[in-house]
């Protein structure tokens, strides 16, 4: 990787994202190409991998178009659970050069490896990412991702550098200092939870910071879902420009896919992720336009291809080409997962649903949490939202009026009424990294 190759602070034609604009038949021959080695790769090193073709007859010649990739098995979270911590790798540990791990929510963690060349893969990924946001070298990047086996601190740093740009290596947390770093330093790039920076700016205005009078002019958000309702509050809020990113651990971490300019849907780097739709009850394949789960299969990954991986991540891949000229498809914001929706009094719910309703209604602060609760027998949803101060030290009036709303906002979205209760700033508690949305009390 050569520094000159890297964007310039004139914007225009990048080098380091040329692989966004391949012609589409390259593309495919490319794709096609990563996807029969991979394939061999995982044959022959993964036993778990190589008995599922076994048993349905397959083997890496199998793969002679990328319709083919159909044939082949998933791979599902519980692979990974089940083979903890090292079953999946395909590479000796001597190849591998660095470990990552999710949490999640229950038990053990799901552990991810990279080689050398797939940590270079990432950087570049990453840094095709923030050439997409508009980044170039010259920029100061505030990176308040979390450092550490979360893949995001990591990952945006290395992409961040990469590109030529400054890093400040912050990660999340101790929200005064990043407010001081990000108004002493220049700051021209900010990476975060959505739902973090929300909070940082929130702190920002109090402290008197005025975060429009900074030379902050981009912000980097993802591993969450954040709604459009939540965008449009932190620009008007900023004066910012926020950019999705999204991916996964299991993947890569972040740098799979990446909004643009256009901010209409996200460019999936698919010479290294190839993407595909499936219903998630039959496990069909489903034609671009269509919304169903969005499965992954890693074209270049040396220490854990990922074959057919379910993400349970509900979206669309987009099949029309997207103004800014990349010819790497895009996936639609992905709004839910398939395993987030709870289900109250009959009526399929999810957060995002509650979260578009919530920020329509003027007076409220995007910081809420939806309590699940049993009561004699009966499930019961509450939602928490805080209110600005004005509202709440308006007692009675205001906040009548702002309950009244969002109970009309909310029963239009879902079709029930659901528990409220307004509460003043700062009274949800705030996460440095993810928010937790929903807290199911129902069971224990
Ligand atoms: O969250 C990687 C990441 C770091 C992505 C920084 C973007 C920025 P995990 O912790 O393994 O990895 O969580 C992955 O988070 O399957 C989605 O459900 C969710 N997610 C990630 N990005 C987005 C997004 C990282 N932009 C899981 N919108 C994924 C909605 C997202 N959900």
């Amino acid at each position: 990787m050569h520094h000159e190759l890297w964007n310039d602070a004139a914007g225009g034609f990048h080098p380091v994202s040329a692989p966004d604009f391949l012609p589409e038949a390259q593309l495919r021959e490319v794709q096609l190409r990563r996807l029969k080695a991979v394939v061999g790769r995982a044959y022959e090193k993964v036993p778990l991998f190589r008995q599922r073709l076994e048993k349905r007859g397959l083997t890496p010649e199998s793969m002679q178009s990328l319709a083919d990739i159909a044939k082949l098995p998933f791979t599902v979270k519980t692979d990974l659970r089940d083979t903890y911590p090292f079953g999946l790798f395909a590479s000796p540990m001597a190849d591998v050069v660095r470990l990552h791990a999710s949490s999640g929510t229950t038990g053990k963690p799901i552990v991810v490896a990279y080689t050398r060349e797939d940590v270079e893969v990432w950087a570049e990924v990453m840094t095709r990412t923030f050439a997409a946001c508009g980044l170039h070298r010259g920029d100061i990047v505030q990176n308040a991702f979390g450092y550490g086996l979360f893949t995001g601190g990591l990952g945006a740093h290395y992409g961040a550098e990469t590109l030529g740009a400054t890093v400040i290596p912050i990660s999340g947390g101790n929200t005064d200092r990043q407010i001081m770093v990000l108004r002493d330093f220049g700051v021209t790039a900010i990476c975060a939870t959505p739902s973090y920076f929300m909070h940082l700016a929130e702190k920002a205005m109090e402290m008197g910071v005025d975060l429009k009078a900074m030379p902050l002019r981009v912000g980097v958000f993802g591993a969450e879902p954040w709604s459009d309702a939540m965008r449009a509050r932190i620009e008007a809020d900023t004066g910012i420009k926020a950019f999705d990113i999204y991916g996964l651990s299991e993947i890569i971490g972040p740098g799979v896919a990446s909004e643009c300019s256009q901010h209409e849907g996200l460019h999936v780097f698919e010479d290294h992720f190839y993407p595909e739709i499936i219903d998630p009850e039959t496990g069909e394949v489903l034609p671009d336009g269509s919304e169903g789960e969005l499965v992954l299969t890693t074209l270049s990954k040396k220490a854990m291809p990922m074959i057919r991986y379910r993400t349970r991540d509900i979206t669309a891949i987009l099949p029309e080409r997207c103004g800014c000229g990349r010819t790497i498809r895009r996936i639609r914001r992905i709004g839910r997962r398939s395993d987030d929706m709870f289900i109250i009094r009959g009526v399929n719910v999810y957060p995002s649903q509650v979260e578009a309703a919530l920020l329509n209604v003027e007076g409220t602060l995007p910081h809420y949490q939806i309590l699940l609760t049993r009561e004699q027998g009966l499930d019961q949803m509450t939602v928490e939202v805080e209110v600005t101060p004005e509202v709440f030290s308006d007692k009675v009036r205001a906040l009548e009026e702002v309950r009244a709303r969002l109970a009309h906002a909310i029963e239009h979205i879902l079709g029930i009424r659901v528990g409220l209760r307004l509460v003043g700033p700062h009274s949800i508690q705030r996460s440095e990294g993810k928010a937790k949305r929903v807290i199911d009390k129902r069971n224990g």
